[in-house]
């Protein structure tokens, strides 16, 4: 072991984690059994294996022997075995046959739907259907949510650039600006992190009038809708009450605020459909016939919250993520702090009362950490 592999501490939220690193051999393959230990329902072994894979994305280089991982914290006996059979045989046969497992694939494809758990994957898997074209077959009952997700599966398929959140926050920004001037929108999730793709664009939006947030969703989703720029939204209304909700709530990681999980028309300008499709600038109109459907526009999810000011700092540590982060946060708080995080607030059990912030730096503070920004919370 080397001096570098010591100073590792155990929970992800006392470590810095860039979002490239030097183990994605490794990190890969834990994250396929950790996968695939969700899909089975068992939520201990899919975060142990996902607390290792990610104490290796913190390593300053790539792991070479197993020497490496001496005094290295959160590796279990499953993930060193897998984690040596690798560094010997450059794969292991229990990932490769996860890998390759009918129902690993299935309950890929199926929980790759918009809308679809993996609850009713699994109920479909036993009932024989593997993928979004088997559920169109066999004509199976699907909520508003589901069709959507089916309808637009391929779309939602493709990774969302970079370059078209940075289009989606142009868009948001107008359509919040003209239900709500003064009100602030952030970009957060992996783009926060500094991701280049994302699987959909998060915003947090908040006004520093409090009370001028309330009820500013629908306004804005109206808004969006007579543009043309929605194919489906489903809007929930913000259900936090401290009192009832606080502090014995606090750890659930699900919060409460007014949100939206929407799929917006993206109007695909030539220059991206020139990137997309790596044709030449004069060729663009020729690039088109590499679609499936030359439709001059793509489907996109993109997650709108709002916050109420007083809140604003919490719902942003709570939407930047990584999700282990954000879990690690959580348990750090609780087991070591005596404190209850949410996206909400935080709330320290010992002197009964909330612990009021107004940034993210805060909130580290409170909590005895050092400060960790969003591109090293990659976790
Ligand atoms: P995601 O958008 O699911 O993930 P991501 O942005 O990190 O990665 P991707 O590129 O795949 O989109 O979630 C973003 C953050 O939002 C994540 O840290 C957890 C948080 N979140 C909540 O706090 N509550 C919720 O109900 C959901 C769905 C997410
Ligand atoms: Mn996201
Ligand atoms: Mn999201
Ligand atoms: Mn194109």
């Amino acid at each position: 072991g080397d001096a570098t592999a010591m100073l590792i501490k155990s929970y992800a939220c006392q470590r810095r984690t860039p979002l490239k690193h030097h183990n994605s051999f490794l990190t890969e393959a834990l994250e396929i059994l950790a996968q695939n230990a969700e899909y089975n329902d068992n939520e201990g072994r899919s975060v142990a294996f996902r607390r290792a894979a990610s104490v290796l994305k913190a390593l300053p280089r790539r792991v070479r022997s197993m020497e490496d991982l001496r005094c290295l914290p959160c590796l279990g006996d499953h993930s060193q075995r897998v984690i040596k059979e690798i560094l010997e045989d450059g794969s292991s046969r229990e990932v490769e046959s996860t890998r390759q497992s009918e129902q690993y694939q299935a309950m890929k494809a199926l929980t790759g739907i918009f809308g679809v758990g993996v609850r009713t994957a699994d109920r479909w898997f036993r009932e024989g259907l593997r993928s979004p074209d088997d559920l169109i077959r066999t004509g199976q009952q699907l909520n508003r949510e589901q069709q959507a997700g089916v309808q637009y599966y391929d779309d939602l398929q493709k990774p969302v650039t970079k370059a078209e959140a940075d289009v989606i926050s142009d868009v948001v920004e107008k359509a919040v600006h003209a239900v709500l001037p003064g009100a602030e929108i952030q970009l957060m999730g992996g783009f926060r992190r500094g991701k280049e793709v994302g699987h959909d664009v998060d915003f947090l939006i908040t006004h520093p009038e409090e009370g001028k947030e309330e009820r500013l969703m629908p306004k804005i989703t109206n808004w969006l809708e007579e543009q043309g720029l929605l194919l489906y939204q489903k809007t929930t209304r913000n259900s936090y009450l401290e009192k009832m909700d606080g502090p014995a709530r606090a750890s659930s990681n699900m919060d409460r605020f007014e949100r939206c999980f929407s799929i917006f028309k993206l109007q695909e300008s030539a220059a991206s459909c020139k990137s997309n499709c790596s044709a030449s600038a004069e060729d663009v109109s020729a690039a088109h016939e590499h679609h499936s459907e030359a439709s001059g526009w793509r489907a996109v999810r993109v997650d709108l919250v709002v916050s109420p000011y007083s809140q604003f700092a919490f719902a942003t540590l709570g939407w930047t993520g990584s999700k282990l982060f954000e879990r690690e946060l959580r348990r750090w708080a609780g087991q070591e702090k005596h404190m209850s995080l949410s996206s909400h607030a935080l709330y320290d059990n010992k002197q009964n009362l909330y612990l009021r912030a107004k940034t993210e730096e805060e909130i580290f503070a409170y909590l005895g950490l050092e400060y960790i920004p969003p591109s090293e919370r990659n976790a």
